[in-house]
């Protein structure tokens, strides 16, 4: 423990705390999915610096949080109503990369086909992953309606929901927490608390002394875990995946971290987050602890991961590449999968659309793209 917020693994790699039971090839999957992470950010950011998509969010730093909760899910049977910031999740369960990345080039085989924003993932398959939104907090309360639908269902399956210290200033939060705690559903709730809101730190956003006292109020109980200890994090969302399944309820957990990098792509972070800061967490790396541990159980040595490390960026690479070259959505495609039938006025803005660009000589092109 680290006062009242548990830590099995120190900065240091060294273990503090009882490790739980956790296969070797989970831990190894678990250390993957890190890398691939940060390999993402890396690829993601220069793709966009040089002009190649258009947005990405970093989530350097903040990776364990999600890597510890992503190993406490069953894929098939639970769903993750999660924020914008929890690539790992993705990646420990085998999200295809190419796949990943076709939402960042909203090219005509990403799912959304453009019309939402990068990094706004949705899939079915291997993970049930409830389609990320932009407006702050919608997937609690989303997640309490699936937990619901799905007690009432008599089905097995745990909602998990993600999100940010400053999203738990929306109703959202509230609201959800509230219908949570009411219900009884088998919900677990995950703030991932990296400090800031953008550029509004923690201090700013609440009075609380913690958030997961929170909970308290809603009659859930509320736990705090060192959010850069990806086997702590794994022990307490497995813990609260058990209550969950077993009918016992919904927990609220606190998982403190930092933001290393920017909000976004779009944001300097150097202009309001301290350096002292940032140099104070780097001595907290979750990879780097991760690595130092597994290195004294034997797992990995210094040769495995130099060759992790290259194989997935490497990999990373070749998905940005094979995305990019892939077509644009058609022009077409702004008309579908609202409606199982388009309706007629919509037939006809189509009709209207497509002769308005093809007049104008801007006919989709042989590969069908999207002419604009
Ligand atoms: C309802 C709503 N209010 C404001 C915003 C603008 N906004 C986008 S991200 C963000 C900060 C969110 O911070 P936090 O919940 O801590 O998540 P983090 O970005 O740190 O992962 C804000 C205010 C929004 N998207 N939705
Ligand atoms: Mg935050």
């Amino acid at each position: 423990m680290m006062g009242d917020t548990l830590q099995i693994i120190d900065p240091d790699g060294k273990k503090v705390g009882t490790v739980p039971r956790v296969k070797r090839e989970v831990l190894l999957r678990m250390h993957r999915a890190m890398v691939y992470t940060r390999a993402f950010d890396d690829r993601c950011m220069k793709l966009q610096r040089t002009g190649k998509i258009g947005f990405s969010i970093p989530n350097l730093g903040v990776e364990g949080v999600s890597v510890g909760a992503a190993a406490a899910l069953e894929p098939g049977t639970d769903w993750v109503c999660p924020s914008y910031r929890d690539f790992a999740i993705a990646f420990y369960h085998d999200v295809p990369l190419v796949h990943m990345m076709d939402n960042m080039f909203g090219n005509q085989d990403d799912f959304s086909k453009g019309r939402q924003m990068p990094v706004h993932w949705t899939f079915l398959d291997p993970i049930r992953w409830l389609s990320i939104s932009s407006p702050l907090g919608t997937q609690i309360p989303h997640a309490v309606g699936v937990a619901l639908a799905m007690k009432r269902k008599n089905e097995e399956g745990v909602a998990l929901a993600v999100f940010g210290d400053g999203t738990t200033s929306t109703a959202g939060f509230h609201s959800g927490l509230n219908f949570a705690g009411v219900l009884g559903v088998p919900v677990v709730f995950l703030c991932q608390n990296n400090q800031w809101a953008i550029s509004c730190p923690i201090e700013k956003q609440s009075a609380s002394e913690t958030i997961a006292q929170k909970g308290e109020a809603y009659g859930i109980p509320g736990v705090r875990v060192d959010g850069n200890d990806v086997i702590a994090v794994y022990k307490v969302v497995a813990i609260a995946v058990k209550r969950a399944r077993a009918g016992e309820g919904p927990t609220l957990i606190e998982a403190v971290t930092m933001r290393m990098g920017g909000h976004s792509t779009s944001d300097d972070p150097s202009r309001y987050v301290p350096d002292e800061l940032i140099e104070e967490w780097k001595e907290k790396d979750p990879r780097a602890r991760l690595e130092v541990w597994l290195q004294t159980e034997g797992h990995l040595n210094a040769e495995d991961l130099e060759r992790i490390d290259q194989e997935c960026a490497q990999q990373m690479a070749d998905a940005a590449k094979a995305a990019g070259a892939k077509a644009r959505p058609t022009l077409d495609t702004v008309f579908t999968d609202v409606y199982q039938t388009t309706p007629q006025h919509l037939t006809r803005q189509r009709d209207w659309c497509i002769g308005h660009h093809s007049s104008r000589g801007e006919e989709v092109n042989e590969k069908g793209e999207f002419p604009l």
